[in-house]
């Protein structure tokens, strides 16, 4: 374990009550939830770039955070030092995994043989700290839209060098994904877009997209990675158009392409809400196609159109989202919190700060999803609304034993339908606040 977080002790659950800054009020790890552990519901994982590598430089101002962990900056030094600050980090808050893309971990050089050289050295010493520990990979990506040759995109580049090399990436991140024991391996395909149709040939980018996936999954399997591969769905940012806009365009493709066997989805709060939906709603779509994979955890900014990768704070959309999970048969990933704190949070305390925030959010939407299931009124209701289906016509619809024919003879004999009933949304709405604040 590193010494860098010295004045932090291990963070522990003590009830809503307490008034330490440095505990968790709602995350109490072994507390049963729904049938199980909430540390087995809820596997946390820390993103290495926001926590370790993010130092809060925007648009328009340099870092404002210290992350060098004293070590100089952009050096192997600096690499094994995140890598002990990580480990220590994790301990402390008693999460379990991390995620990360290949250049998080190291320095990323100019030739790419001295890049890979390095991730070797930095994985080895990875797995030494780790050892002995409860710490593992979540999942693991490449990064392929930071480096200008990725400029015009990575799968979909105009550039067939530019192919092979995010192909180079995607291979070498999958060795260490398999060295880490990583759960599953994520394409976030931030540059896999375009700014005007004027250049881009988008079927021909899709496809390559779609072929590079394929060797992926091909060298995956051949090298032992059982896991689940995930897109992750985004609308723009930074492309003016992502290919994978949302959950539903997502599986469209996956399926277009073949590659809904190997794939499912990772689901970022807040790139749901740039794409115009709710957290829940990309939630819902991924699990009724089968697709729920794991989250990326954080919310955005009502106000604001870009990714503010905010650490979750609200506790509807947390108790709307864990619903959605609980009902959907729950995760084969985790929950990484893609979150990082606020400029001015610059500290060694707001790193924890933001994790115990997340922690306790996801804690307090869980217990509140499971009482709204368990309550039943929710579930009941919507049973009922569609009840008109359960029996005669409806029921032959449903089990389409019926022809337009048939059904228009019905309608034209009944002359007019009695009323579909009312949508009762408020009730519900008002049951949801009962639950959530009944305690009070
Ligand atoms: C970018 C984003 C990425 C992915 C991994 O918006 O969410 O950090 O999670 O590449
Ligand atoms: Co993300």
């Amino acid at each position: 374990m590193g010494n860098y977080f010295n004045n932090i002790p291990e963070i522990r659950y003590e009830g809503p009550k307490s008034k330490n800054p440095m505990s968790f009020k709602f995350y109490d790890p072994e507390k049963i939830v729904y049938g199980k552990k909430m540390k087995e519901h809820l596997p946390f994982a820390m993103a290495w770039w926001h926590n370790l590598c993010a130092a809060g430089t925007d648009m328009f101002g340099t870092i404002t955070a210290d992350k060098s962990f004293g070590a100089e900056l952009g050096t192997m030094d600096h690499a094994r030092a995140k890598a002990e600050a990580a480990v220590e980090f994790m301990q402390k808050l008693g999460i379990e995994y991390y995620c990360f893309h290949d250049v998080d971990l190291v320095p990323e050089a100019t030739d790419i043989n001295e890049t890979n050289d390095r991730l070797d050295e930095i994985s080895d010493y990875i797995l030494k700290l780790t050892d002995g520990t409860n710490i593992k990979c979540l999942w693991g990506t490449a990064n392929m839209f930071g480096n200008p040759r990725y400029m015009n995109g990575a799968g979909s580049s105009n550039s067939a060098d530019v192919f092979c090399f995010a192909a180079a990436q995607v291979k070498k991140a999958l060795d260490l994904t398999v060295r880490f024991g990583g759960r599953g391996y994520v394409f976030w395909g931030g540059r896999e877009g375009y700014e005007s149709l004027l250049n881009t040939d988008v079927k021909f980018e899709q496809e390559n997209i779609a072929a590079l996936m394929h060797m992926a999954v091909e060298y995956g399997r051949s090298i032992g990675f059982t896991g689940d591969f995930y897109i992750e769905p985004k609308p723009k940012e930074p492309m003016k158009h992502q290919y994978d806009f949302d959950a539903a365009t997502t599986i469209g493709f996956l399926r277009q392409y073949g590659l809904d066997k190997d794939f499912k989805l990772n689901i970022e709060a807040n790139h749901a809400t740039l794409a115009g939906h709710t957290f829940q709603h990309d939630l819902r779509i991924a699990a009724i196609n089968g697709m729920l994979g794991s989250v990326d955890a954080n919310q955005g900014d009502y106000l604001l159109g870009w990714d503010t990768d905010e650490f979750p704070f609200n506790v509807y959309e947390t108790t709307m989202a864990m619903y959605e999970i609980l009902k959907g048969g729950g995760l084969t990933g985790g929950f990484n919190f893609d979150a990082k704190n606020r400029r001015p949070s610059n500290t060694y305390e707001d790193m924890f700060y933001g994790y115990i925030l997340g922690m306790d959010t996801f804690a307090l939407g869980l217990m509140k999803a499971a009482q709204i299931i368990e309550d039943g009124r929710i579930e009941s209701f919507i049973k009922e609304r569609y009840s008109s289906f359960e029996t005669g016509i409806g029921k032959r619809i449903r089990l389409g034993d019926t022809t337009l024919q048939e059904l228009s003879d019905y309608a034209l004999k009944l002359r007019t339908p009695n009323s579909p009933g009312s949508g009762r949304q408020e009730y519900l709405e008002s049951i949801v606040n009962s639950l959530l604040f009944g305690g009070c």
